[in-house]
């Protein structure tokens, strides 16, 4: 089992760590434009959740290559889609921010810090009244849980017993506001204690991530109630490439870089027989080869015709009345 489970997580986070790398140097040569949020050290959190969620939806913020991609989403749709090309995910209408795919209940990126909360809540009582029991993963950031409709969600989710894993993703800022400035509360799972189970975990590290939401997982199941889960992270890059992050101190990134979760990973399984060199070399090999895919097939594929960016604006009957 954890020998399955170590291989899959490794290939997962190398994947997403090489596709973000290269996200990063084809923004740079002007393949991609708009807005680019990197999640490069964040990798065990956002892995760590899709995976020991399994099936139900995803409700997730801007910073969400990682997670589309361990949902399973190809990596082609995701680049292209960061192109704006109409192969993309979202058609190449949405780029980085708006990733979505609701055959597989990705139910993607939101610009609007916790706009998303209370959709993940309204999705999740949906499937409450439908009878399923999967219901919903709805992660977002630290300074999100400063936010009103935050609040709001949590008290909605606990009163109406909604089957919510509310996963926050702790890494310290929302861009250049360290935690300490902006929120009364540095340990955010101690704001929702009062209202449903509330745990925190170490973030770097993707085992203890997934147990803790197998766990929650379990829980949400059964009793068909929310549960929280507050994972302790770091974003090595910037907020976005618009930001240089230069308001942390050289020293502070290097010893989060210290814990860098795939070295944690690596350590880890290698020395309980998980993975072995080779196996390493050979999933490195993949996804080198799957990211430059991705990329050719971006570059080759076709922008959206100038008609089609007037398509899916608005619901069916609003379309009908637009010219
Ligand atoms: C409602 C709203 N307010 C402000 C912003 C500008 N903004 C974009 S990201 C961000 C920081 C969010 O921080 P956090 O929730 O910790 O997420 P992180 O980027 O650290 O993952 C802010 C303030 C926004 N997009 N939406
Ligand atoms: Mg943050």
């Amino acid at each position: 089992m954890s020998q399955t489970l170590a291989e899959k997580f490794y290939y997962l986070m190398r994947l997403g760590r090489e596709f973000e790398i290269r996200c990063k140097e084809e923004y740079l040569k002007g393949n991609i434009s708009g807005f680019l949020h990197l999640a490069i050290g964040e990798e065990a959190v956002h892995v760590g959740a899709v995976v020991g969620f399994g099936k139900g939806d995803i409700f997730c913020p801007y910073r969400e290559h990682v997670l589309a991609l361990a949902r399973g989403i190809d990596p082609r749709l995701i680049m292209a889609e960061l192109f704006g090309k109409i192969t993309g995910v979202s058609k190449g209408k949405g780029g980085s921010m708006h990733l979505y795919e609701p055959k597989m209940d990705f139910y993607g990126g939101n610009a609007i810090v916790a706009a998303h909360i209370p959709h993940a809540v309204g999705a999740g009582y949906a499937r409450k009244l439908m009878g399923e029991k999967a219901g919903v993963l709805c992660i977002f950031g630290d300074g999100a849980t400063n936010n009103g409709t935050f609040f709001e969600s949590i008290n909605m989710a606990s009163l109406w017993e909604v089957p919510v894993l509310f996963l926050c993703e702790n890494n310290y800022y929302a861009i250049g506001t360290h935690i300490s400035r902006s929120s009364a509360l540095k340990e955010i799972y101690l704001k929702v204690r009062d209202y449903m189970p509330a745990v925190q975990v170490d973030g770097m590290d993707v085992f203890e991530v997934y147990e803790a939401v197998v766990e929650a997982k379990k829980y949400i199941e059964e009793y068909g109630k929310p549960y929280f889960i507050e994972a302790l992270t770091y974003r090595f890059e910037g907020h976005s490439m618009a930001d240089k992050g230069d308001y942390r101190s050289p020293r502070e990134i290097e010893m989060f870089k210290r814990r860098d979760p795939i070295d944690i990973l690596v350590r880890k399984s290698l020395k309980e027989g998980w993975l072995t060199e080779e196996q390493i070399r050979i999933i490195d090999q993949k996804v080198e080869a799957i990211v430059e895919e991705s990329v050719q097939f971006s570059l080759s594929s076709p922008e959206p015709s100038d008609e089609e960016l007037y398509r899916d604006l608005y619901c069916g009957v609003c379309s009908d009345v637009i010219p």
